[in-house]
């Protein structure tokens, strides 16, 4: 049985593979580049609730199989939560980490550490051809530095330092921040509904 991963974000597709692995999911997990012709719905919901399951229902519709989907985003208080759900396109170019994480520095130059809170936020979504849907969030709070530091991860890794951790994001390996991240989080719950809801 087929579950697809309704993403084409490169760097979520490899943590998914990870999580989702770990779980023991009897599952074939196909990312959503394996339909290149499905085009990228329009995420026009105002939470990361709604826009993961946009995305979760159109590659469900457009396949007919099951299909999980993510969205996510860096929340930054002195911002009052943005970039939110514009994490991703921050900076005008959809999914240009670089530009997105220097002009977010930039913002914070004057913000000082003890003003530097902020959480990462995933809203881990299930959408069945028939329609069914669930949707279960996970978060990673944290502060954020004033330089980027670490290569490994994605997007905004660099600059966040989990709550309980002396490195950033970045520094970790792939399972350390799995076990910990909102991702992890997100998806950890909604195992038990995938199996449930899809055999
Ligand atoms: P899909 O819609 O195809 O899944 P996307 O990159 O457009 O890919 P989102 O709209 O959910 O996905 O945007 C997520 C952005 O939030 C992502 O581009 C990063 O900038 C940021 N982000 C999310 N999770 C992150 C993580 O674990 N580490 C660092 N940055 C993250």
């Amino acid at each position: 049985r087929r579950l697809i991963l309704a993403t084409r974000n490169e760097g979520k597709i490899k943590e998914l593979h990870a999580i989702l692995a770990d779980a023991g999911l009897d599952l074939e997990l196909v990312g959503a580049d394996a339909y290149p012709d499905i085009p990228d719905v329009r995420e026009t919901g105002v939470t990361f609730a709604e826009n993961a399951l946009l995305k979760a229902h159109a590659l469900a519709q457009a396949t007919g199989l099951p299909a999980v989907a993510d969205d996510s985003g860096l929340c930054v208080d002195v911002l009052n939560g943005a970039p939110g759900i514009f994490s991703a396109r921050w900076a005008g170019r959809h999914g240009d980490d670089k530009a997105n994480l220097d002009l977010l520095l930039a913002q914070l130059a004057d913000i000082s550490d003890p003003h530097r809170g902020a959480h990462f936020a995933c809203a881990a979504a299930l959408a069945l051809p028939d329609g069914t849907e669930r949707v279960v969030e996970g978060r990673l709070t944290g502060t954020l530095r004033h330089e980027p530091v670490g290569t490994n991860g994605f997007g905004y890794d660099p600059i966040l330092q989990p709550e309980g951790h002396a490195v950033t994001c970045a520094e970790l390996t792939p399972a350390e921040k799995n076990a910990i991240s909102h991702r992890g989080k997100a998806f950890r719950a909604l195992v038990p509904v995938v199996r449930e809801l899809v055999s």
